[in-house]
């Protein structure tokens, strides 16, 4: 096998990877990510102790133990494009050996969770009340530069999808992958369950209404009413399609929780969007430090 060359995979003086500025040591194999820098250590100061504290750009990470567990929270700012950036990093650092460049023979799967804050699509799911995404839906185009194959239930729901929504005809193609069974089953009481979409924008992308119009003004309503068998759109947001399509690729164990700050149905906004936040990180600590 050919060593991965320092254009592809650029590591820095100090041996860390480029962007996140982690050493493969200062990475843990359960990883929390959220899109806020300031989100961080909101997580970690739930730690027993922080090992490593990095930051480069919008990438912070803390690194630390919780009980036994030992846990990295990092920041991917908004966006899938940045996914592509965190998901790409943090499987290199466990999966390629840095000093020789060549892919590991036996691999480590990661268990990611993101952390987030999204707009509900439905009127049952209030501001506040908590989200795990049973699939991303990726109205983003991360996916279609690698090679994600569906399978036959995915592709019907697709095709629902685009049908349903008419959404194909104005934008790229929708993609889809699911969260890992081995994760959601930790997290259902106290979460709704859903397909959250992923959006490439937070105005016009997700229907928002400032000074431009948009081309599609049916699009919330659309989202709202898809059902496909007992599958409907809880939520939607920027970044969990990737993060699914992308661990699903590099056989990580993904899955994507969000606290509700705005229902675009009810048209609510939280009332302390912190608070809110911080109750999904506390729950999402508990249930992590016992499984
Ligand atoms: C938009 O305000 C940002 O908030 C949501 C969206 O996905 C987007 O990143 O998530 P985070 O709160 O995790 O950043
Ligand atoms: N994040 C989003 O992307 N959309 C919302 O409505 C709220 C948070």
């Amino acid at each position: 096998m050919q060593p991965i060359a320092a254009s592809e995979l650029i590591i820095n003086e100090r041996g860390a990877v480029y962007h996140l500025d982690l050493r493969p040591e200062e990475l843990a194999t359960t990883v929390i990510t959220v899109g806020d820098p300031g989100r961080v250590p909101q997580v970690s100061k739930y730690f027993d102790t922080i090992e490593v504290k990095r930051q480069h750009r919008e990438f912070v990470s803390h690194t630390g133990t919780l009980g036994k567990k030992r846990l990295t929270v990092i920041s991917s700012g908004i966006g899938t494009d940045n996914i592509d950036i965190v998901l790409n990093e943090i499987d290199a650092l466990v999966n390629i050996d840095f000093e020789t460049r060549i892919i590991k023979e036996n691999l480590t799967t990661l268990n990611i969770l993101r952390v987030g804050t999204s707009g509900s699509l439905q009127r049952d799911i209030p501001v506040d009340s908590l989200v795990a995404a049973t699939h991303g839906l990726g109205l983003d185009n991360l996916l279609h530069y690698y090679r994600l194959e569906h399978n036959e239930e995915e592709k019907q729901l697709l095709q629902s999808f685009c049908t349903q929504t008419q959404i194909q005809a104005q934008m790229s193609q929708p993609y889809i992958s699911s969260a890992s069974p081995s994760l959601l089953k930790h997290f259902v009481k106290d979460f709704f369950h859903g397909i959250t979409v992923t959006c490439p924008g937070f105005y016009g992308p997700q229907g928002r209404v400032l000074r431009l119009g948009v081309k599609n003004p049916q699009l919330i309503n659309n989202l709202t009413q898809f059902i496909f068998g007992q599958h409907r759109i809880t939520n939607f947001e920027m970044e969990t399609s990737g993060i699914y399509g992308l661990g699903r690729l590099l056989g990580h164990h993904c899955l994507s929780l969000n606290t509700i700050v705005a229902n675009r149905v009810s048209k609510e906004f939280t009332k302390d969007g912190k608070a809110s936040v911080e109750n999904l990180v506390k729950k999402t600590l508990e249930i992590l430090s016992n499984c």
